[in-house]
């Protein structure tokens, strides 16, 4: 730390294309915010600067749904994001977004430096064209049938169905989203950054001298760079974004993937004339968080630029955590299998402390986690209910009867082994949390404090004031000292808690100031460690309840909600292709018996099934007709397991072409049906059958 003057910290811009999730907060916001809070309470020059991320196909995508200019949907969502995080009270310096005048400045003006100074490659090359639109179309303005699972409205990079990864070519009968035509390919001119030149030095950079940054981070990285860098095209047929700063680039913008990192550059200078300061020298430490799907970008990517652009410091390091699953299946916004960050303010008011408590004690820093509403519900009754309110409570309560309402003294003549003990713990729960808070462990340093309260509570019990006989005359007795030594202490101690949860939960923290009627001024973190923090005589207020019980019928509700997609607002987000969750999509045009009568649909039952490798979505199954057995590959790992689904029988369309997926041959597909929330079911005779039986 000491040879850095000024930290500046950045968290990925989320993209102004709907509200944000928990996941978006345990990954990212919630990491970040108490990083910096505790930085600010070490007095630190520290910055921290987020804003939305405005440009790109998923907001074009989001307006043309919505019948809009991707400038109002961006408005529309940087409004509710903003909100969002206000109160979560994510304690940002500047929430700006990229849309604005500064920041086209500044990120054009970036183009054109590394431009100017030679760097891009100009290349052309054959990308699908819409002729009856007149643009090229990015690959997620593609649709058609997926080869996977059938779903007819596919996109060009993915099957928000079955979630295979597609490209344009894989697609049955392709058509673009905006005319309908048929896409052909076309030539057209972008600029390419040769990232390949960078490798070296990216090697030196991040695998010799950054052998620090997590596991996660280092690991993708790695394997980046030893797959090897290509050029990358900086540029993007679009009239949504930052106009390229050339001429004869009508019709071309900046990737989004360029502008959005310098977007950190221009709300820093927006927020500060000394913006340079934390930009541009080298006694600045540089931090980005950011969640595992950004790494190559702000690793690889975004410093490579950094370094052609020769002005700007490099991040110090990149604390990516992996994503956050919410009971037990991956977040979809698509799909609206998420807890939204709006509706959970909503819901439970005056609860944001309770969230930050259980996203963080819950992190996904290592590895994808799993947020269940049990384990919500449990977390807050049984850690900070019973835990730490209880402590603070309790020790409240106790010296309003026993101590009069103010802060006991301190006998030390009589201090026993016990005062002692927690005395130590008190003055050495400080760097225990520091020292887990600087490396980025963030759910160990929360866990050191709620150790100390629960440390705090053990020691209440074996003293017992309650037991003891209070009296207020002179001299004081000797049951009245071992009260006040024991108030006394604990009062020390919940005025440590104050002071070690605020960079975790801030609003508990200054109901906590309140109670003590103490000013800001103690939550320095120097002042964390030290006994004297309340005087002695000082007279405190009555205890304030700092959590409620959440009850198991509010717990049900919010399953409930997740589980039927009733997320209801304007504001979750559907694709252009999938009806709301509680609509059945619309009939298909009539067909003939004919038509029908060419599907040779089978009853067979599923023998074995294991997962795709590298394919998230894909089981490999092994089928049983009875007259043969058969390898169908099916885009349903997200729904279930591998080892519930063996034994089941299932229809397959016996006669379908074979095809390859993931270098697997697929004969056939299996017949599912999908609930109004997007989870799918089998389609199975009611009772076990032969295998082969002909479904007519
Ligand atoms: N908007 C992607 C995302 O939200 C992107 C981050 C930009 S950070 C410069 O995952
Ligand atoms: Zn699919």
């Amino acid at each position: 730390m000491a040879e850095y003057k000024r930290i500046l910290v950045t968290a990925a811009l989320p993209y102004a294309n709907g509200p944000v999730h928990i996941g978006h907060m345990a990954g990212v916001y919630v990491p970040a915010d108490i990083y910096v809070r505790y930085q600010r309470a070490q007095k630190r020059d520290i910055k921290f600067v987020c804003g939305s991320d405005e440009h790109g196909v998923p907001i074009t995508i989001r307006a043309m749904k919505e019948g809009v200019t991707p400038q109002q949907v961006v408005d529309k969502y940087h409004a509710i994001i903003k909100e969002s995080f206000a109160q979560m009270n994510i304690s940002f310096d500047i929430y700006s977004r990229t849309s604005n005048k500064v920041h086209h400045e500044t990120a054009a003006d970036f183009f054109k430096k590394l431009y100017d100074d030679g760097l891009f490659e100009e290349k052309e090359s054959e990308q699908f064209y819409d002729e009856k639109a007149k643009v090229f179309l990015a690959d997620r303005y593609i649709v058609g049938t997926c080869p996977v699972c059938g779903n007819p409205n596919a996109y060009g990079d993915q099957c928000e169905r079955c979630g295979s990864s597609l490209s344009p070519e894989m697609l049955i009968n392709p058509r673009s989203t905006l005319s309908d035509a048929v896409p052909v390919k076309r030539k057209t001119k972008h600029w390419y950054f040769p990232l390949q030149n960078y490798e070296a030095w990216l090697k030196q950079w991040i695998l010799e001298d950054h052998k620090e940054w997590k596991n996660n981070v280092y690991g993708q990285c790695k394997s980046w760079l030893d797959n090897g860098l290509q050029p990358r095209a900086m540029t993007r047929d679009s009239n949504w974004g930052i106009k390229v700063p050339l001429p004869d680039a009508e019709g071309k913008v900046l990737y989004v993937w360029f502008d959005a990192p310098i977007g950190y550059i221009s709300a820093t200078k927006e927020l500060t004339d000394q913006w340079a300061d934390y930009w541009c020298k080298e006694d600045t430490k540089l931090v980005h968080f950011i969640g595992k799907d950004n790494i190559v970008f702000h690793c690889i990517i975004f410093p490579a630029m950094l370094k052609a652009h020769k002005d700007f410091v490099l991040p110090d390091n990149v604390p990516a955590n992996e994503f956050l699953n919410i009971e037990g299946e991956k977040v979809s916004t698509s799909r609206n299998w998420a807890v939204w960050v709006n509706e959970y303010v909503k819901d439970f008011p005056g609860c944001e402390d309770v969230l930050r408590y259980v996203l963080c004690s819950n992190a996904p820093e290592t590895k994808d986690n799993d947020f269940t509403w049990k384990d919500f519900q449990e977390k807050n009754n049984s850690e900070l209910v019973s835990i730490f309110g209880n402590f603070v409570n309790r020790t409240f309560v106790l010296m309003h009867k026993l101590c009069g309402g103010k802060v006991p003294s301190l006998h030390e003549d009589i201090l026993d082994e016990s005062d002692k003990r927690l005395i130590e713990e008190i003055q050495g729960a400080r760097d225990k949390v520091q020292g887990s808070i600087e490396e980025y462990k963030f759910r160990d340093a929360l866990f050191e404090v709620i150790d100390l309260a629960r440390k705090g509570n053990k020691y209440l019990q074996e003293k017992e004031p309650w037991k003891k006989v209070a009296s207020n005359q002179s001299p004081v007795t000797s049951d009245q000292k071992l009260i006040d030594n024991c108030l006394h202490l604990c009062l020390q101690l919940t005025a440590n808690l104050a002071i070690l949860i605020n960079p975790f939960l801030p609003a508990t923290s200054k109901k906590m100031l309140h109670m003590m009627k103490v000013v800001d001024k103690i939550l320095d973190w120097e002042n964390a460690g030290k006994l004297k923090l309340l005087s002695v005589g000082y007279s405190l207020r009555a205890p304030e309840l700092l959590f409620r019980k959440i009850e198991d019928a509010e717990i049900a509700a919010q399953v409930e909600k997740l589980k039927s997609g009733l997320v209801a607002s304007n504001q979750s987000p559907v694709t252009i292709n999938q009806q709301p969750a509680s609509e059945q999509p619309a009939i298909k045009s009539t067909i003939q018996y004919d038509d029908f009568a060419k599907l040779d649909l089978r009853t067979g039952t599923i023998l074995s099934a294991e997962k795709v490798e590298k394919a998230d979505k894909l089981l490999k199954l092994e089928i049983d007709l009875g007259f043969e057995k058969r390898t169908i590959v099916s885009g349903i790992a997200l729904h279930f397991k591998p080892e519930e689904i063996i034994g089941k029988q299932v229809v397959v369309v016996a006669n379908l072409a074979p095809r390859k997926m993931r270098g697997i041959e697929s004969n056939g597909m299996i017949l599912m049906a999908e609930d109004s929330s997007g989870k799918l079911h089998f389609v199975n005779p009611d009772n076990m059958i032969n295998p082969g039986a002909p479904v007519t």
